[in-house]
C-alpha cells in the first residue's frame, strides 16, 4: 500500500506538474490511474512478446464500436488490488468511490453492439486468448444526453478534454490512408492484367492503445484505437508555396474522419463521412495486422493459419476487399489463391434483422472514393453469380434454386439496382466470411429462414449461432460488491472467472436466513441508487417500492410505448379508486433516441409527460412513480441495475436479436417481465420459464397474425382501459395547453399500422404485470426466485461466448500457462 501512495503522489508532482498538497480529486484520480498503467504495462509488454515467441494465431475483433465506460474500478479489481488502492486512497485523504466518479465514461459506441465488443475484450484477456480489439478513438463518444422541458436535448460529449489517463498514443507509428485517385492497369512479366491505384487524398492514422487486463492472470490485451491524423504538416511543398492557413484548413478536414461516433442505432444513414471512417479503420487496421505477421512469416498463405478477423457486424466489412487489394495488387497473387485467404481468414457476425439497418454504400461513391475497391467487388460478384449458377444447376440445391434463377440472382447479388444502385454491405461479408453467425437461437433460426434463406441454401454450413455473453467480472462483481460478497462468502470467488459455479447458490435459495441476507443486499443497492439519484435529480426515492426498470436505447421495436401504456392504465386505475391491491412501485426508464428518430424522440416526451403528471398527482405518488433517468451509459447502468427488481425485456418477437441488458440484470438477481424474444427465449429456458413473467405473441404468431391482416382498430375498440390510455395520450392530459403533442405517438399505433404489435400484446402484458405486483407481496418467494434466477445465468458469461468463438470459428487455443487460471 505504501508503494501504491508514493506512486500516486509522484504522479501528481511529475506527471501532472500539480502541488499534492492541493487535494484536487481530479489530479488524484489521475494520478492513481497512472499508477494502475503501471502495473498493467509490464504484463502487456510480457503479452505481447509472449505471442511472437509462441508464435500464436492471433484473434482480432473489428469493431467501429466499443463502451469501455469506466476503467478504474474494474482494473483494480482485475489486478486484485481494490482493498489496497482503497486503503491507500483513504490515507491520502480521498474515498475511491468519489476518485471513480472524475473518470469520464468511455462512450465510443450506441449500444449493445457496442457494450458486447467491450465484454468480449475483457473474456479474451481473461482466458488467455491472443486477441486484440481495434476501433476507432473519437474524438466526440455518444453525444450527452440532458432532458428540458421533457424532451431529449444532445450535448457534444468531449471525453478527450480531459485527457485519457488510460491510453497511450503513438505518434511514431502513423500508417497512410488513401482515398479517391484513380487505377492504372497493367501487365505483368506473365501477362495477366495487374491494377494500381494511385490516391488523390492521403491522411494518417495514429494508433492509441487501451489496455484491457485480465482477471487476475497478468494477461493484457490491446485495444487499439486509431485517430486521424494530417499529413499536411509533412507536405512541405504546400507550406513553401505561402499558403499556411490553407494547410492548416486541409489538415483540420482531415482530421475530421475521427471526430465523431455516429449516433444513430439500428438506422443507416449513409454519410460519405461514415464511408471514409469505415475505410480509414480498416486501412489502418488491415495494414497493422500485415505487418506483425510479416516479421514471421513470408507466404502470404499462411495467414489463416495465423490470423483470424472477425468483422463486428457489417460496418468494418469493405476490410475483404481491402485485403483483397492488397494480396492482388502488393503481392501479386493470383486471384483464386488471394480469395481463399480472404474467406478462410475472416468471420462476420450479424447483429440486426431490422431491414433499415443493413448497410449499403452508393455504388457512384464507392468509385469516386474507393475505386479499386468497387472493381473488386463487382469482380468478387460476377464470380460469385457464376457460381451461384453452378450450384442452382447441380443437383443439391434442389428444384428451389434453379426454378428461378434469374431472381435468386437478384436476390443475392452484392449489388442492388433500386432505389439507387448500391452494394449491399451484408452480403460482401457473407461471401467473403467463412463463417455468419447470429447473436442468439432464435436470431441465428430467422437469419436461415429468412433474412439470408438463399445464402443458407446456397452454404448450408456458413451461418451458426453463438448466443451473446456479459462479463461477470464487470457486471456482477465490480458493479455489485454487495450481492458478489454474500455469494463469496458462501461459494468462493471462483465464480468469477467460472460463471458455473453460481449453480451452487441453488440449495441456498431454500434457506430463510441466506434468503434475508440476499434481500439486503438488494436493500444495500437500492439504497445507493436513491442517493444517487436524489444528489442528480433532487427527487426522493421510495426504497419500499418494487424497482421495475426499462433501461436500453430508445426504438419503437424495445416497445417503451408499451410500458408507458401499463404505466397509464395503472395510473387511470389508482385514480378512478380500482386499485386497492396495487403494488407499490417506481418505474424507471432511461436511454438515449438517435437525434434524427422523430418518434423515438417524440416517446422520451411523452414518458416524461406522463411521469411529470404522476409525480405530482398526490392522489397516486405514493404508489405509483416514474422517474427517466438522463443520460444512461455504461456506467449508470453499473449503479441501477443491481439496484433492479423487475427487468423489463418486452421487444416485439423476433426483432430484438439477443439483448445483453436482459443478461445483467437476471445475474443481479432481478426477475425479467419479457417476451418470447432473443436470448431471454434461452434465459428462460436456463432458469425455467416459471421463474420469469413470460408474456406476449411469439414469432411464428405475430407472422400469421400479419398475414391475416393485423388491425390495431380492433383492439383499441375492444378494450376499454386501452382506449382510455390512448385517448389520454392523443388529447392533452399529459401536455397541457399543446394539443396533439403526442398524436404521432397514437396515430402511428392506430392508424400506421402498429408495426410493432404494441396493442397486440397490451392485454397479455397487463395480466403478466399483475402476476408480478402478486408475487412480489409474498417477499420469501420472490426473493427465492431471484436466486434461482442469477444461480442459473452461468451460461451467460462472455467468456462462455468467447470460448466458442474460438473453438468454433477462430481455432485458437488460449496461451500455454494460462489455461488454468494463474498467469506465467
Ligand atoms: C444489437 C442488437 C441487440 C444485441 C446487440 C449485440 C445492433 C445492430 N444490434 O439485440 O439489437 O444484443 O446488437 O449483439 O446494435
Amino acid at each position: 500500500m505504501e508503494g501504491l501512495k508514493k506512486d500516486v503522489i509522484r504522479h501528481v508532482v511529475s506527471s501532472l506538474g500539480s502541488d499534492y498538497a492541493s487535494k484536487s480529486a481530479y489530479n488524484y484520480y489521475n494520478a492513481l490511474a497512472l499508477a494502475v498503467r503501471d502495473r498493467l504495462i509490464d504484463n502487456w509488454i510480457k503479452t505481447q512478446r509472449s505471442y511472437y515467441d509462441e508464435k500464436a494465431k492471433r484473434v482480432y475483433y473489428l469493431s467501429l464500436e466499443y463502451l469501455p465506460g469506466k476503467s478504474l474500478m474494474n482494473n483494480l479489481h482485475c489486478l486484485g488490488i481494490y482493498e489496497t488502492a482503497r486503503k491507500a486512497m483513504s490515507d491520502l485523504g480521498f474515498s475511491l468511490e468519489d476518485l471513480a466518479e472524475q473518470e469520464w465514461d468511455a462512450g465510443l459506441g450506441n449500444g449493445g453492439l457496442g457494450r458486447l465488443a467491450s465484454c468480449f475484450l475483457d473474456s479474451m484477456a481473461t482466458l488467455g486468448i491472443p486477441g486484440y480489439g481495434y476501433g476507432i478513438r473519437y474524438d466526440y463518444g455518444i453525444f450527452h444526453q440532458v432532458i428540458e422541458d421533457g424532451k431529449q436535448v444532445e450535448q457534444a460529449d468531449n471525453w478527450m478534454r480531459v485527457g485519457n489517463p488510460w491510453a497511450y498514443e503513438r505518434g511514431q507509428h502513423l500508417f497512410p490512408v488513401r482515398f479517391f485517385g484513380e487505377v492504372k492497369n497493367w501487365t505483368d512479366e506473365y501477362g495477366r492484367l495487374r491494377h494500381t491505384w494511385t490516391a488523390g487524398d492521403t491522411v494518417l492514422a495514429m494508433p492509441c492503445d487501451m489496455l484491457v487486463p485480465g482477471w487476475d492472470n497478468h494477461h493484457v490485451i490491446n485495444m487499439r484505437l486509431w485517430s486521424a491524423r494530417s499529413d499536411v504538416e509533412f507536405d512541405l511543398d504546400f507550406f513553401n508555396t505561402g499558403n499556411y492557413l490553407g494547410a492548416v484548413e486541409e489538415k483540420i478536414f482531415d482530421e475530421k474522419i475521427s471526430k465523431v461516433l455516429y449516433p444513430s442505432d439500428q438506422i443507416e444513414e449513409g454519410r460519405e463521412l461514415r464511408l471514409k471512417q469505415q475505410y480509414f479503420f480498416v486501412t489502418a487496421t488491415i495494414q497493422d495486422i500485415l505487418r506483425r505477421f510479416r516479421k514471421k512469416h513470408q507466404d502470404m498463405t499462411e495467414l489463416p493459419q495465423s490470423v483470424a478477423i472477425q468483422l463486428n457486424d457489417t460496418h468494418p466489412a469493405i476490410a475483404i476487399a481491402e485485403l483483397m487489394r492488397i494480396l492482388l495488387d502488393e503481392d501479386l497473387l493470383d486471384w483464386e489463391v488471394a480469395w481463399d485467404i480472404c474467406v478462410s481468414t475472416f468471420a462476420y457476425t450479424n447483429h440486426t434483422i431490422l431491414p433499415e439497418a443493413l448497410e449499403t454504400w452508393p455504388v457512384s461513391l464507392l468509385e469516386r472514393m474507393l475505386p479499386r475497391h468497387m472493381q473488386i467487388i463487382y469482380e468478387i460478384n460476377a464470380r460469385f453469380l457464376r457460381e451461384v449458377e453452378r450450384v442452382a444447376r447441380s443437383e443439391d440445391c434442389g428444384q428451389l434454386c434453379h426454378r428461378d434463377l434469374d431472381h435468386l440472382k437478384q436476390r443475392v447479388s452484392l449489388i442492388q439496382e433500386r432505389p439507387i444502385k448500391s452494394v449491399r454491405m451484408a452480403h460482401l461479408a457473407i461471401i467473403g466470411s467463412h463463417s455468419v453467425n447470429g447473436v442468439a437461437a432464435l436470431h441465428t433460426e430467422l437469419l436461415k429462414a429468412r433474412v439470408f434463406d438463399d445464402f443458407q441454401r446456397l452454404y448450408p454450413q456458413k451461418i451458426n449461432n453463438k448466443t451473446n455473453g456479459v462479463t461477470p467480472r464487470r457486471w456482477l462483481w465490480s458493479a455489485n460488491q454487495p450481492l458478489s460478497r454474500l455469494i463469496a462468502s458462501h461459494i468462493g470467488t471462483g465464480f468469477v472467472r467460472n460463471l458455473d459455479e453460481l449453480t451452487q447458490l441453488e440449495p441456498l435459495a431454500a434457506d430463510p436466513a441466506f434468503r434475508e441476507a440476499w434481500r439486503a443486499a438488494k436493500l444495500e443497492n437500492k439504497q445507493r441508487l436513491q442517493a444517487y439519484i436524489k444528489r442528480k435529480l433532487m427527487r426522493e426515492l421510495h426504497t419500499e417500492h418494487l424497482f421495475d426498470v426499462h433501461i436500453k436505447r430508445i426504438h419503437e421495436y424495445k416497445r417503451q410505448v408499451l410500458n408507458l401504456l401499463h404505466v397509464v392504465t395503472a395510473y387511470n386505475r389508482l385514480r378512478h379508486g380500482q386499485a386497492a391491491d396495487f403494488t407499490p412501485r417506481t418505474v424507471f426508464f432511461g436511454g438515449k433516441a438517435a437525434p434524427s428518430y422523430f418518434m423515438a424522440k417524440r416517446i422520451i416526451h411523452a414518458i416524461n409527460a406522463v411521469a411529470a403528471t404522476v409525480n405530482a398527482d398526490s392522489r397516486v405518488n405514493d404508489k405509483l412513480q416514474v422517474v427517466y433517468l438522463p443520460n444512461y451509459c455504461v456506467s449508470q447502468a453499473e449503479r441501477v441495475i443491481p439496484a433492479t427488481e423487475l427487468s423489463e425485456q418486452i421487444s416485439t418477437a423476433g426483432m430484438e436479436a439477443s439483448g445483453t441488458g436482459n443478461m445483467k440484470f437476471a445475474l443481479n438477481g432481478a426477475l425479467t417481465i419479457g417476451t418470447w424474444d432473443g436470448a431471454t427465449i434461452e434465459m428462460a429456458q436456463a432458469i425455467g420459464p416459471e421463474l420469469l413473467f413470460i408474456f406476449g405473441m411469439r414469432e411464428d404468431e405475430l407472422v400469421s397474425l400479419r398475414q391475416h391482416g393485423y388491425n390495431p382498430m380492433l383492439y383499441y375498440h375492444g378494450d376499454e382501459e386501452l382506449r382510455e390510455a390512448l385517448d389520454m395520450l392523443r388529447s392533452d392530459a399529459f401536455s397541457p395547453g399543446q394539443h396533439g403533442l403526442f398524436a404521432p405517438l397514437v396515430d402511428n399505433l392506430l392508424h400506421g399500422g402498429d408495426r410493432f404489435f404494441v396493442l397486440a400484446d397490451y392485454r397479455q402484458y397487463l395480466g403478466a404485470q399483475q402476476d408480478v405486483g402478486r408475487l412480489y407481496l409474498d417477499q420469501e418467494e420472490w426473493t427465492r426466485r431471484s436466486i434461482l434466477n442469477a444461480a442459473r445465468m452461468g451460461f451467460f458469461s462472455s467468456d462462455r461466448a468467447i470460448s466458442q468463438y474460438a473453438r468454433e470459428i477462430w481455432d485458437v487455443a488460449p496461451m500455454a500457462g494460462l489455461q488454468n487460471g494463474k498467469g506465467a
